[in-house]
This record gives structure tokens, sequence and C-alpha cells, in this order.
């Protein structure tokens, strides 16, 4: 469960969401990675 993992927590996991690398290992890379989610490269930011 993600809640509980702290991997998942870890908001500044994914360091830099453009370089094709996950970078916090939690199997989610970049723009899958939900610490990018809200990053303006994955175009989900706001304007
Ligand atoms: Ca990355
Ligand atoms: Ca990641």
């Amino acid at each position: 469960m993600c809640m509980i993992d702290p991997a998942c927590l870890s908001l500044g996991g994914e360091t830099d969401c453009t370089d094709s690398i996950d970078n916090d290992g939690n199997g989610q890379t970049d723009c899958d990675d939900w610490a990018c989610f809200l990053d303006p490269a994955c175009g989900n930011g706001f304007p």
C-alpha cells in the first residue's frame, strides 16, 4: 500500500522529472511518478 510506503511518501524522491530515470527507485519514472504530477514538465502544473 502506497500510503505506508516511505518511498511513496517521499515527495522529493523523483528529483528530475525529465531524465527518463526512476530517481527514487519506486518503479515509477518521471511523469509516471506522482511526485512529478505537479511538475510543469509533465504538463500537469498550474499555469
Ligand atoms: Ca526522473
Ligand atoms: Ca520514481
